[in-house]
Order: structure tokens, then sequence, then C-alpha cells
């Protein structure tokens, strides 16, 4: 019986070990960070078409959910749910293929005041809002 119980203390630690992405701005901030590649402040549109070559493993130039939940899974597993997600958010003509029309639909979606370029203050408040809607994804629910 009591190894019973360490059981499933054991298997309860290993449920709870999600990826926690709160406070959802600083995630944001750090994402932004790292898809802003010169550095000016602006996710340019070749910005966001760089990042997305990264997963394009095939080099067909199209991005199929594959591709994508096996980049995202492969360094961090417990994000499969989140990275289909995220590849719906992605894939706005739903065809499961990212290519040049997703791409800018998806930055127009970013571009909240359609002035042709994503800040950071319009990157950051896409994310958390992003974040706050998928958070029975990757986050603790009301147990943390
Ligand atoms: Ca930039
Ligand atoms: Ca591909
Ligand atoms: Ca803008």
């Amino acid at each position: 019986m009591e190894k019973f119980v360490a059981f499933v203390c054991l298997l309860g630690f290993a449920l709870s070990v999600v990826v926690d992405f709160r406070p959802y701005d600083h995630s944001a901030e750090l994402l932004f960070n790292g898809s802003d590649f010169n550095h000016d402040g602006i996710f340019s549109r070749d910005e966001l078409e760089q990042e997305f070559k990264k997963y394009d493993a095939d080099g067909d130039g199209r991005v199929s959910r594959h591709e994508y939940t096996t980049y995202v899974t492969t360094t961090t597993p417990e994000l499969h749910d989140f990275a289909h997600a995220l590849y719906d958010d992605y894939d706005v003509t739903g065809d499961h293929h990212l290519d040049h029309v997703d791409y800018d639909q998806y930055y127009a979606k970013l571009d909240a005041d359609v002035d042709g370029s994503v800040t950071r203050a319009e990157f950051v408040d896409y994310w958390v809002k992003l974040f706050q809607a998928t958070e029975h994804l990757h986050g603790h629910g009301h147990h943390g």
C-alpha cells in the first residue's frame, strides 16, 4: 500500500511538470526578443518568414503540421497539445500547410493598428491573449 501511494505521488508529480509561461507578458517579451532578429523593435514580415523557415524540415517552402509539432515536441514534449493549438493559429487558411498566404494573414493578425509593421507592443499583446486563451493546454490550471 505504501508503494502504491508513492507511485501515485510520483505520477502526480510527473503530470504536474508542465511548462509554465506565466507571467505571460514576460514570456511574450522573450518570444519577441527571440523573433526580432535585427533588434530594431519591429517584428517584420521577413523576420516572420525567417522564423517559420526553421520549422521547414524538408525545405519545400511550406511548414506541415507534422514538421511544426515535431520541431516543438523534440525539445519540449509537454507542449504537444499547445503546439497543435499554435499551428491552428498560424494556419489561417486551415489547409494544414503554412506558406506565404498564411504568413501574410498571420502577420496581419498581429498588426493590430494595420500600419504594416508589428511593434513589440502589438506582438506582446497578441501573445498574452493567446497564452490566456490556451491556458488549459500549457498552464497549471487552477492548481498554481
Ligand atoms: Ca526586426
Ligand atoms: Ca516543409
Ligand atoms: Ca502595427
